[in-house]
């Protein structure tokens, strides 16, 4: 049997050791070792496009300990109209990473920014009856096979202007505030097994609106816990904006606060946006790892922190990446906010992620 040189580093990383088949630079240990041995769990988000690069998919089981669906669980994709189910995508990942042993987390339940129009069109019972159905089926479908589930993504949004900071949506409309509530009492219904998470984002930033975010979001855990739902963990993206005031020993702190309640913290969603860092390639990946170093240094300091898992691998799987060729397709400063480049080859943001997860002193 003769193998194409694809399919021989797809061969390869079964075994681990795709890197050193590829020329040009050696295989650094993988960040999901290097995690594990300080007690860490190290993961990326991943999509159905890794599964059909033969170097990517090898790329993603070598690196990771755990997965979270990009976006192949998300309503409006699981349900393009109001009577299709469609998990093909979502079940080709939990096939692929059940053949490594790789634990998935599912993303994400309720949302108010994933809405497809025909959800926008029903009356406020039929959303009530499409939300509770969503969960029901969803999780009912999923159950067992997952790790975790980001009950509900994104919450707040202050630039919505409303009550409490909530962030405008369906699920808002529908139910007010206690969609909140009622999504995580059904998700654990349907999934006893499954942990689950209340995600946020921006939560970094020290501006105005990052501190609403982050005084909403301690509210919402409390009264969750009033409330008698189950909240295994907060998850807090860390989409990185180094062009925003951020301050990373406060964030310390304030994830510090939030473990008091007794619920585990993941960091969820991690990505340097890299447009104001310089043109250059050797100083943007500097500037992008040394802002990945001082981020993780301080957050791991915070024995709850359990979990890292960046937004994809390759910078060329990046939303940003993605986001950037649909403004303009003959885009030449394409962004490079993640460890691997786009020929799947480490940069320093890698060593310095490596170095800040050594660092750490085991829990
Ligand atoms: O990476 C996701 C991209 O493929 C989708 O088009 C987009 C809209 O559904 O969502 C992206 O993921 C987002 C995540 O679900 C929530 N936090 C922000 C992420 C980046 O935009």
């Amino acid at each position: 049997m003769k193998l194409s040189r694809r399919e021989t580093l797809f061969a390869l990383a079964g075994l681990g050791l795709a890197g050193k088949a590829q020329p040009g630079f050696a295989a650094p240990a993988s960040l999901g070792a290097i995690a594990a041995e300080q007690g860490l769990l190290f993961g990326t988000s991943i999509a159905s496009d890794t599964l059909a690069d033969p170097a990517q998919a090898a790329l993603y089981r070598r690196e990771a300990r755990i997965f979270t669906v990009d976006y192949a669980m998300k309503f409006g994709f699981l349900r393009p109209t109001a009577d299709s189910f469609q998990p093909g995508e979502a079940d080709a990942i939990l096939a692929f990473a059940r053949a490594s042993a790789i634990p998935v987390r599912g993303h994400t339940l309720a949302w108010n920014e994933s809405r497809p129009d025909w959800l926008m069109a029903l009356s406020t019972a039929e959303m009530r009856a499409a939300l509770d159905r969503h969960i029901d089926e969803t999780v009912g479908y999923f159950a067992g096979q997952l790790h975790s589930w980001d009950v509900v993504n994104e919450p707040f949004w202050p630039g919505h202007r409303l009550p409490g900071h909530f962030r405008d949506g369906p699920w808002l409309d529908a139910f007010g505030e206690d969609y909140v509530t009622r999504a995580f009492k059904r998700t654990a219904a349907a999934d006893p097994a499954a942990r689950l998470v209340l995600n946020e984002a921006m939560t970094e930033a020290w501006t105005e609106d990052g501190a609403l975010i982050r005084k909403s979001l301690l509210g919402l855990v409390d009264r969750l816990q009033h409330d008698g739902a189950r909240l295994d963990a907060v998850g807090l993206q860390g989409h990185l904006l180094p062009q925003k005031p951020h301050d990373d020993a406060a964030f310390a702190d304030f994830v510090a606060e939030l473990a008091t309640r007794k619920i585990d913290i993941y960091i969820t969603e991690l990505d340097v946006d890299d447009t104001v860092f310089p043109d250059d390639i050797g100083a943007r990946d500097a500037a992008v790892a040394e802002h990945y170093r001082q981020f993780l240094t301080a957050v791991l300091a915070v024995p709850a922190v359990k979990m890292v898992i960046t937004w994809q691998l390759a910078d060329s799987a990046s939303w940003y990446d993605h986001a950037a060729r649909e403004a303009d397709p003959d885009a030449t400063r394409l962004p490079r906010p993640l460890p691997f480049d786009a020929h799947f080859a480490p940069k320093p943001a890698h060593g310095a992620m490596s170095a800040a997860f050594t660092a750490r002193r085991p829990a």
